[in-house]
């Protein structure tokens, strides 16, 4: 299973094609624009999210709802392109406008110029711009209905925003509330004392980035390898992750924590009743040997804050040569609720890779038999 992605942040559409769907796998498109929409939400995003309303159009590879086996294509609408035709078209149009040259610390502009041989940072933050990551939601929400056919769940929520920690462990069930809540967390009190930061944040003009943890619940054992590093399930899931914009730091399980403990406080103890194994502790966070071993497989990524502040960082005006600060047109003041449903659907997408290499199918009868084989 793979998925190609393209589109600029203000061009005139976001396009994805999944190709190793098998056929018959029943779409649900509303939880796909459902997914889309929480993209969109959540305390401290921009004025961006006003203009655009995310939905899928599926362009090939579905009829009457059931996929085809053949390529999906879709696409999502920039309904920003309208204000933005006149520099940003492929036909003859005027890239005078919009320039941007006063590049930003922290996001692709000066590196993205040097490489590419541009003068105007706009042809690489188009790309760069974390909007290209509504077609990584759609997608991972199409894996999630592929995943759900087997009894594989995926869900997360928002442990920290800016050094405002949620510290309690909770179950799979209880991580359902997360999304009824405006920043995804699940400590109340927590919450409230992060949306004050962020007004505060948002008043000096700066940003905030923030902690999520993502868990996927039901996926038997075995997906992954020992054998081949580039197969390890960890390493797979750490790559995606890493993937999206503006993640510095991935862990599994006790993650970081594991270094500090002896052996002792760190291994999952093994047991056995009924013919099943089983363990009383997942600090591995459902992964050993770079395999899943049954248990919730647990991962967290660690967002940095938005990179475009309003306030302007120091920088240098890449054609002038001179000291200026940073462009800073409108921003996102946090943006860690999207973050949590995108890194949960990159989650999904690559479980679902993961599933379909070790199963492969045709069709999803033959996918849900050979699943219901395994251990
Ligand atoms: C982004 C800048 C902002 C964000 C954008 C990512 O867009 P604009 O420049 O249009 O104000 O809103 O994210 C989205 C549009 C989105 O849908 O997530 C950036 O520079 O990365």
């Amino acid at each position: 299973m793979k998925l190609t992605t393209a589109g600029e942040s203000h061009g005139k559409t976001l396009v994805g094609i999944i190709e190793g769907l098998p056929s018959n796998l029943q779409l649900d498109f509303s939880k796909i624009n459902e997914d889309l929409a929480l993209r969109q939400s959540g305390y401290g995003r921009g004025g961006r999210q006003k203009i655009e309303k995310d939905r899928i159009e599926v362009l090939s590879g579905v009829r009457n709802l059931l996929t085809l086996g053949s390529p999906l294509a879709f696409m999502i609408v920039n309904a920003d392109y309208k204000n933005w035709e006149n520099c940003m078209s492929a036909e003859s149009c005027d890239v005078t406008q919009r320039t941007l040259t006063k590049v930003r610390p922290g996001h692709a502009d000066l590196t993205g110029l040097l490489k590419f041989a541009q003068t105007d940072a706009r042809n690489i933050l188009e790309r760069a711009s974390a909007r290209e990551t509504a077609v990584r939601v759609a997608a991972g929400s199409i894996a999630k209905q592929y995943l759900s056919a087997l009894g594989v769940q995926v869900s997360g929520y928002v442990k920290s925003v800016c050094g405002v920690s949620d510290g309690a462990e909770y179950s799979f069930e209880q991580l359902a509330e997360a999304k009824k809540h405006p920043l995804f967390m699940l400590d109340e009190g927590k919450e409230e004392q992060a949306m004050k930061l962020i007004d505060a944040l948002k008043e000096r003009g700066d940003t905030a980035g923030g902690v999520v943890e993502i868990r996927i619940h039901g996926l038997k054992s075995g997906f992954g390898s020992c054998m081949t590093y580039g197969e390890k399930l960890d390493a797979r899931l750490a790559g995606a992750l890493m993937g999206v914009q503006a993640i510095k730091g991935v862990e599994v399980g006790l993650g970081f924590a594991a270094a500090d403990l002896p052996g002792s406080r760190v291994h999952d103890e093994i047991y056995k009743k009924d013919g099943a194994f089983f363990r009383h502790t997942n600090n591995a966070g459902g992964i050993e040997g770079g395999m899943s071993n049954g248990e919730d497989i647990i991962v967290r990524a660690a967002m940095k804050p938005i990179p475009t502040l309003m306030r302007g960082l120091n920088t240098v005006d890449f054609v002038s040569g001179e000291p200026c600060r940073a462009a800073g047109e409108r921003s996102d003041v946090a943006a860690i609720c999207a973050c949590e449903i995108i890194l949960e659907s990159v989650a999904a997408f690559t479980v679902a890779q993961v599933v379909s290499e070790r199963l492969g199918g045709d069709n999803m009868a033959q996918v849900i038999k050979r699943y219901s084989e395994l251990y």
